[in-house]
């Protein structure tokens, strides 16, 4: 009987199990072309204040946000060959101190109350003229909690992979590149993946509720009868 309800609660949760918000985002398939599109922010961030500050969407360009009113254009997110995001941050002065020092992030704001599974890769691109230049702190937050961080030298690639992570309803997720200094060569490179992780609905656990109290009533009955 235990194989059974086994059996057939794996098939109903296969066949009925949508989470309550199923989603899949790939960051650079889906990479925004206007602030909130498909829930994707640009933001620089202020380590010092520790504020976020949408960066402009550049007007005669897609998928392209910046900042024109500093040198070089810093903080800067641009969607770049598949399947990378480059992301380029701002440090004083050679960026300017209109916003001082500046992160650049790629921000996600969740729809649902869920669990979701993040996957991806950051790599810092070497700069062919000054290919020992460029140094960067990667990290993912959610809201102000770290959830993961690596630095990178020039043409160094690091992974993560982070399961399970729940988030409410407008909590936010930050994918940040840091100057980690000077932000020479700073040619930051984010690709990755937000998905739910598919959990039962309440309307087929209780479904499932309903069936296993019905086989073991009607396996009560059966052991009436051959009684
Ligand atoms: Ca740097």
């Amino acid at each position: 009987m235990k194989k059974l309800l086994f059996f057939l609660s794996t098939i109903f949760i296969l066949a009925g199990g949508q989470s309550a918000g199923a989603l899949t985002i790939d960051l650079w398939s889906q990479f925004p072309n206007y602030q909130g599109e498909n829930g994707l922010y640009a933001y620089g961030y202020s380590p010092e204040t520790n504020t976020y500050r949408s960066i402009a969407k550049k007007p005669d360009a897609n998928h392209t946000f910046l900042t024109p009113e500093q040198p070089f254009e810093n903080p800067m997110i641009v969607k770049v060959n598949q399947p990378w995001i480059y992301m380029h941050p701002s440090s004083m002065p050679q960026c300017g101190t209109e916003y001082g020092t500046e992160d650049v992030n790629l921000a996600f704001l969740s729809p649902y109350n869920n669990l979701y599974n993040l996957t991806g890769s950051f790599w810092l691109k070497i700069d062919n003229l000054y290919p020992d230049s460029g140094y960067i702190q990667s990290y993912i937050k959610k809201n102000d909690t770290l959830l993961f961080s690596s630095y990178l030298n020039p043409g160094d690639v690091v992974n993560y992979n982070l399961t399970n992570i729940f988030l409410n309803y407008n909590d936010y997720l930050y994918f940040g590149v840091s100057s980690a200094g000077p932000d020479y060569s700073d040619w930051g490179h984010l690709q990755g993946r937000i998905s739910t992780v598919q959990t039962p609905e309440p309307g087929t656990i209780m479904l499932l509720v309903s069936l296993a109290s019905g086989l073991f009533g009607f396996a009560g009955l059966r052991k009436r009868l051959i009684k």
